[in-house]
């Protein structure tokens, strides 16, 4: 028996629904192209900035295999960079997607600019990065965060998205579902790492990592009931007009599908990535499949959002 695993993110195709999540194996030109090789369904760049950063002072990534704390800080070859070595990357037949995020609404706006007419695929605004030390998480200023994605959206017809934090009220998750189909958005990125996350080596009496007193994003399997719930509730209130891709915590092809029953149309892949490697996109695929064999399910995307309530 066949199964197709085809996926849309508005208008853009893929023929795999399970990409990297930005942040992992995204940041160097040997990376991206990695991801083109790949079995991966699509490359993501590494959030970019207007200018290069080193990021925060080592150690600042923690992970146990199951967990990860990380306080990078935005290490990235900046914007500049991105926009040239896209071209590289076409012939892997992809979609390409630029992540960026600005210290001002400013900077938004000026760094979309720059990766416009470039030949990204989509763009994915981060609003959610949890490692500025002194700076907030933009997106949990709502109407600040609608109006950076209203001029985007105005001033484009590139498929354009958002990268969020998990929230904990049902009726923030309201507010921004709504306002961003208002505005037109054509996809959700759900969730970056958990933002205040810590793990104690009790031996040596100390934080596993450096930056911001040892705090910083979580991501992997405790994150993955977090994150479902989001694309749930995000799914609902948006009546189903916003793409989602669901991030946090996937590590085998049950994750992916109980996603995509939540109502992902596609999935990020960060903290497995980190550990397993490239690897991890075939070896997630295949088991994907078998699960679909075994339900007798021909078609992937007819199960997205086919979660039944009890
Ligand atoms: O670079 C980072 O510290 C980082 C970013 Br931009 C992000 O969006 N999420 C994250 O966990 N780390």
């Amino acid at each position: 028996m066949d199964v197709l695993l085809k996926t849309n993110i508005g208008k853009l195709e893929f023929e795999l629904p399970i990409f990297n999540a930005s942040g992992v194996w995204c940041t160097t030109e040997k990376e991206l192209i990695e991801l083109g090789k790949s079995q991966a369904g699509a490359i993501i760049f590494k959030t970019m900035t207007v200018k290069p950063r080193e990021g925060n002072p080592e150690p600042r990534f923690y992970t146990d295999k199951k967990i990860s704390i990380n306080s990078m800080g935005l290490p990235n070859l900046g914007v500049d960079y991105y926009s040239k070595i896209v071209s590289n990357l076409i012939k892997f037949k992809k979609p390409l997607f630029a992540s960026i995020a600005g210290f001002s609404e400013e900077e938004y706006d000026y760094l979309f600019d720059k990766v416009n007419n470039k030949p990204f695929d989509a763009v994915e605004i981060n609003l959610s990065c949890p490692n500025l030390i002194g700076k907030c998480i933009f997106a949990y200023d709502i109407k600040t965060s609608l109006r950076i994605l209203k001029k985007i959206k105005s001033k484009t017809k590139k498929i354009i998205g958002v990268k969020l934090p998990p929230y904990n009220d049902r009726s923030q998750i309201q507010m921004i579902a709504e306002g961003l189909v208002d505005i037109g958005i054509d996809f959700a990125t759900l969730i970056n790492s958990f933002p205040l996350g810590c793990v104690i080596n009790y031996k040596k009496e100390m934080m596993m990592i450096k930056p911001n007193m040892g705090i910083g994003g979580l991501g992997g399997e405790a994150i993955k009931p977090i994150s479902l719930a989001q694309i749930i509730l995000f799914r609902y209130y948006s009546k189903g007009k916003l793409d989602l891709i669901g991030v946090g915590g996937i590590n085998k092809g049950s994750d992916i599908y109980e996603y995509i029953l939540a109502g992902a149309s596609a999935v990020g892949i960060a903290t497995t990535l980190q550990n397993e490697g490239i690897g991890v996109f075939s070896r997630l695929k295949n088991e994907l499949i078998k699960i679909l064999k075994k339900k007798k399910i021909k078609i992937l995307k007819e199960k997205i959002g086919a979660l039944k309530l009890i």
